[in-house]
C-alpha cells in the first residue's frame, strides 16, 4: 500500500504483485479521496468496506448508472452482454442497489462526474494492472467511480472451461473482473479472509460441466446487504462450488479447489492436473473418501436446502447420476461454508478410470430460485 499525490487529491493505490501459477494477472484499486487522513477500514465481518467521517463510503441513492463508452462496447458486441451479466451478478442479489446501463458514451475520462467504463492503453491509472476502479467521495458520499479496462489484454469473454484461467486459460475474464470492479464501485474493499469475488476474483466460478456461471457470491451480497439494506422481497439463490478460501495475498484472498479428504477434515489424498482443466485426486477402489465442496446463500434469508452426493462418469453432474449420500444443510447468508461429507466409493467403479463425485443442492428444485444453474459441481477422481 503506498499513497501518492496527483493533480491535487490522494491517491491511495492498492496493488497486487503475479502470483498463481505464474498466470495471474494483477489487478489494483485506485482510491481517490478528498478525505484520507479519516478512511477507515471495516473488518469486523469477512467482506470489507470502508468509512470515512464516521459513514460508510457509499452511493446516498442506493443506486449508480454506469455509462459505457462507445468505442469499448460497440451495438452487437460480446463484451456489451457480459456487462449486462455483471450488472445482474450484482443487481439480482439480496442488496437494495441497483446498476443501470448507459451505452454510447463518446467521451470518458476520470474526474468529470459521469461513471464511466472504458478500455484504455494509457498506463497513467493502469499502471501494469488489467482493471482498476477510480473513485472519488467526500466524507463517504460517493460522488464519481470509474472501472478502467485495459486495453491491451486479450480479454476472454466466454463461458468454457478451457477459456478461464482458473482452469489453464490465458487471458482474463471480463466477467469476473467487472463483477469485481462494480463490487468496488458500489463500495467494497479487497477481501482476504473468505472465498470471495473481492479476492482473486479469476477463480471465484461456478462450473459444472465445463461450463462456468460468473457471479458476486454469499460474501460479497453480504457486504452489499451491509451498505444498503436488503431488498424487501424474498430472493433467493443457494449454489455450490468446487473453490475455498486458502490464504491471502497482497490484501486478496486465495483460492484453491476443494479436495478429497482421507478423514474428515483431514489430509488430502493426492492429486494431478488433467490437460482438460481439472484437477484429479487419485483415490482408493471401495473405500470411504470425503469430499469437500463449497455451499453458498446468496438469497437474503437462511435455508435448510437438500443435499445429494453423487457419482458421475462425466463431469456434468445431473440427478440422474448415482446417488451416494443426502444430508440437509443449513445455510444463512453470512460466509461461505466448506465442509466434507464421507462418501463409499461403490464397487461398481472400474479401477484406472476417472470419475467424478458431485454434490446438489436442492436436488428435487423445492426452493425456487433466480440461477437454478449453480447448483451441482464436479471433483474429478481416479480410482486405483
Ligand atoms: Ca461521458
Ligand atoms: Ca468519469
Ligand atoms: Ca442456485
Ligand atoms: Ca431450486
Ligand atoms: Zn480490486
Amino acid at each position: 500500500m503506498a499513497v501518492r499525490v496527483r493533480n491535487r487529491s490522494s491517491v491511495l493505490v492498492e496493488a497486487k504483485q503475479p502470483r498463481h501459477f505464474g498466470r495471474k494477472m494483477t489487478m489494483k484499486v485506485l482510491l481517490a479521496s478528498f478525505f484520507l487522513t479519516c478512511l477507515l477500514a471495516v473488518s469486523g465481518q469477512a467482506y470489507t468496506v470502508k468509512t470515512s467521517c464516521g459513514s460508510e463510503v457509499k452511493w446516498g441513492s442506493g443506486s449508480a448508472t454506469m455509462r459505457m463508452a462507445s468505442g469499448t462496447f460497440p451495438a452487437g458486441s460480446v463484451a456489451r452482454d457480459v456487462m449486462r451479466a455483471v450488472r445482474d451478478a450484482w443487481n439480482d442479489g439480496p442488496a437494495n442497489f441497483n446498476f443501470s446501463l448507459s451505452w454510447g458514451d463518446s467521451s470518458v475520462r476520470t474526474g468529470n462526474f459521469q461513471n464511466e467504463v472504458w478500455a484504455t492503453g494509457s498506463e497513467y491509472w493502469l499502471s501494469g494492472h488489467s482493471g482498476v476502479t477510480v473513485y472519488w467521495h467526500v466524507c463517504g458520499s460517493m460522488i464519481e467511480a470509474d472501472v478502467l479496462l485495459d486495453l491491451d489484454h486479450s480479454w476472454y469473454v466466454g463461458e468454457a472451461m478451457a477459456g478461464l484461467m482458473a482452469y489453464g486459460g490465458t487471458n482474463p475474464s471480463l466477467h469476473t473482473v467487472g463483477i469485481h470492479e462494480f463490487g468496488h464501485v458500489l463500495g467494497l474493499h479487497h477481501e482476504s479472509g473468505t472465498y470471495n469475488v473481492m479476492g482473486d476474483d479469476s477463480t471465484h466460478i461456478h462450473l459444472n460441466k465445463g461450463q462456468a456461471t460468473f457471479y458476486a457470491g454469499e460474501d460479497a451480497a453480504n457486504g452489499a446487504v451491509d451498505l444498503y439494506g436488503s431488498v424487501s422481497s424474498n430472493v433467493t439463490d443457494l449454489g455450490v462450488v468446487h473453490w475455498r478460501h486458502v490464504g491471502s495475498s497482497g490484501g486478496y484472498s486465495i483460492h484453491d479447489w476443494t479436495r478429497v479428504l482421507r478423514n474428515s477434515g483431514g489430509s488430502s489424498y493426492g492429486w494431478f492436473e488433467n490437460p482438460d482443466g481439472y484437477r484429479v485426486y487419485a483415490v482408493p477402489a471401495q473405500t470411504e473418501v470425503f469430499l469437500e465442496v463449497s455451499f453458498e446463500n446468496n438469497g437474503n434469508a437462511s435455508r435448510s436446502p437438500l443435499v445429494w452426493y453423487v457419482v458421475s462418469s462425466n463431469d456434468n453432474i445431473t440427478v440422474s447420476d448415482t446417488l451416494l449420500d443426502t444430508r440437509t444443510i443449513t445455510v444463512g447468508r453470512n460466509t461461505v461454508y466448506t465442509t466434507d461429507r464421507g462418501l463409499t466409493l461403490p464397487a461398481t467403479l472400474t479401477k484406472g478410470s476417472t470419475y467424478f463425485l458431485g454434490a446438489i443442492v436442492d436436488p428435487h428444485d423445492t426452493i425456487t430460485e433466480w440461477d437454478e444453474g449453480n447448483n451441482s459441481t464436479p471433483v474429478a477422481i481416479w480410482v486405483y
